[in-house]
């Protein structure tokens, strides 16, 4: 038995998902399309060839959707918005239905006594922004900051937590270096451009949000400390190129005003000099920051992996997910004590953790998926000996409420706690909703 003390009173007991991987109906009311709808409508770009189209049903089912997060107990819910519902072009004028949408889901879950928290870029820029050079165009933190300022004015009244951008580092490497996600685009000259024009959007935001908003905003990064797989000195420098790549990227001019001077020497004459007023600007004061963890990175030198080097392996004789992504709960309290350490004593929230497997069918209406039982209880443990250790956490997000549309894996990987039947769409409470359900109603 644990001797580390409980969660702190008022902790954020939530789950999490994003718009284009459980709404469904992505241009209906008006809505324009996302570069999502348009990748994964592209032959070959998504597994199975599986698209968003109906998701999870949630633009239509956001009613029976809220009764199961009340059946959780759940005191919080992370989601965000498509983009392109709101603003049909990403700019201009406003769509009252989608925003309507997003109006009726805040009030139900205040109603039953649900805290939103509301991302606003989830990965799903309109076409018609991408059709403009997208984040590659430095008007995107204009756009960004004017698209957020609709939603301020429009929420802000019921919405206490906002987070600008959810995992700028996959949208900006997925989708511009590897090509495995929406724009598809595959570059070593683009992504650090993305990347700073993806941090101004965030810094204009939170500039107007200061003067819109009355609540608290932060950002949602994905973080996990990077291992070398042996003892040689190469694995062992390229695992600190990787730490460089991944955990300091986004956290150093978010929270020291400065990129860190290793990235020049990964990306070399592709990494740009930007205007120190952009890092002013970037450097804004956060009320959190929101952490997405998921594993560690076991790394080996490798040169053809760029642009750092280095790649990750699956640690042979480890429990992995479906995602093959090692099971490593150790990682959770190494991160956040990092950040701690770091960076100071920002307000932490956990806004991503959990895992994919390869659930068996509902039974009598039950799913059995002890391996997701088993990970999630490790992990709160893990966050609760960083919370022991003097970390200001404030909540925890499982991935996912619903099993969902998993980006370029489709719906083969389903995260879910609650099991979503992709051609009836009935859902089911898994063991792991039964178990953080009744970890919930004990107070963790
Ligand atoms: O499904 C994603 C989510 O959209 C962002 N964070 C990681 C999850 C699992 O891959």
């Amino acid at each position: 038995m644990s001797t580390n003390p409980p969660f702190p009173p008022g902790f954020l007991w939530g789950a999490a998902t994003s718009a284009y991987q459980i709404e469904g109906s992505p241009l209906a009311d008006g809505a324009g399309a996302s570069i999502w709808h348009g990748f994964s409508h592209q032959p070959g770009a998504v597994a199975n060839g599986d698209t968003g189209d109906r998701a999870c049903d949630h633009y239509r089912r956001a009613d029976a959707d809220l009764d199961f997060m009340a059946e959780l107990g759940l005191t919080a819910y992370r989601f965000s918005v498509a983009w392109g519902r709101v603003l049909p072009k990403g700019t201009g004028r406003v769509n009252a239905k989608g925003l309507d949408f997003y109006q009726r889901l805040v009030d139900g879950l205040l109603e039953r006594g649900i805290q939103p928290m509301v991302t606003l870029y989830h990965w799903d820029l309109p076409e018609a922004l991408e059709a403009r050079g997208g984040w590659r165009n430095p008007d995107s933190a204009r756009w960004f900051a004017n698209y957020a300022a609709t939603l301020f004015d429009a929420l802000d009244d019921r919405v206490g937590l906002w987070v600008t951008l959810n995992e700028p580092w996959v949208s900006t490497v997925l989708g511009h270096l590897s090509g495995e996600h929406a724009p598809g685009r595959r570059s070593l000259s683009e992504p650090p451009r993305v990347a700073h024009h993806q941090l101004c959007a965030h810094g204009e935001a939170v500039a107007a949000y200061r003067e819109l908003g009355r609540h608290q905003i932060g950002i949602s990064l994905n973080l996990e400390p990077q291992q070398p797989a042996t003892d040689s000195p190469q694995d062992r420098e390229a695992a600190r190129r990787r730490h460089h790549f991944i955990n300091r990227w986004f956290l150093d001019p978010l929270l020291l005003g400065h990129y860190p001077d290793e990235l020049a020497a990964i990306f070399g004459a592709d990494w740009p000099r930007f205007p120190p007023e952009d890092l002013q600007r970037i450097q804004a004061p956060l009320d959190f920051l929101g952490i997405n963890y998921y594993s560690r990175g076991l790394v080996r030198h490798d040169p053809t992996e760029l642009p750092c080097a280095a790649r990750r392996i699956a640690p042979p004789d480890r429990p992995c997910t479906a995602m093959g992504w090692e099971v490593y709960p150790e990682g959770l309290t190494e991160t956040l004590l990092w950040v701690k350490q770091r960076y100071g004593d920002l307000p932490l929230y956990i806004t991503e953790n959990g895992a994919a497997f390869d659930d068996p069918a509902p039974v009598g209406n039950q799913v059995q998926d002890p391996e997701r039982v088993d990970y999630l209880r490790t992990h709160l443990v893990a966050a609760r000996a960083a919370i022991a250790q003097g970390v200001d956490l404030r909540g925890y997000f499982a991935w996912s409420l619903l099993d969902n549309f998993e980006w370029a894996e489709g719906y083969a990987k389903r995260f879910g706690l609650v099991h979503v039947d992709h051609i009836t769409q009935c859902r089911t409470l898994k063991a792991s909703a039964r178990y953080y359900q009744a970890l919930i109603s004990e107070g963790g």
